[in-house]
């Protein structure tokens, strides 16, 4: 069963795509938190960190170099952002398709757990 990141991917939902690659695919957050809310996900559906096997270093490390270059693109590098992967269900994950939240553009305050 495709989860909503999947279908967006694939072209199949439709969303604000900001960047895409062969390897990953960010678009603007529904609902977000901040000035700045970008999602970055694999293009291949890994449900959870915990999914991740050793192949995927290079894909989880091009997705933090993607993230740093939105953060460039919108211009919130230099104040700053936070970057968050929620897994599972004490992590607050709802969407099932591993995703890096790029937040910034106000300050955030110390992290609140
Ligand atoms: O975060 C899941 C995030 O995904 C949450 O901030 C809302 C966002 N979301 C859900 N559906 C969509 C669509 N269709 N487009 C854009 N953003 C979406 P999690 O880390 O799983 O809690």
């Amino acid at each position: 069963m495709a989860t909503i990141f999947e279908k967006i991917v694939k072209g199949k939902l439709p969303a604000d795509i900001v960047y895409q690659d062969d390897q990953v695919t960010a678009f603007r957050d529904i609902h977000p938190a901040a000035p700045t809310h970008i999602l970055i996900v694999p293009n291949k559906p890994i449900p959870t960190v915990n999914d991740v096997q050793p192949e995927d270093e290079p894909l989880l490390g091009h997705m933090i170099y993607v993230a740093k270059l939105l953060a460039e693109k919108e211009g919130i590098a230099k104040d700053g952002y936070r970057l968050i992967i929620n897994c599972n269900q004490h992590g607050g994950q709802e969407v099932y398709h591993l995703h890096l939240h790029l937040i910034g553009g106000r300050p955030l305050g110390p992290m609140v757990v």
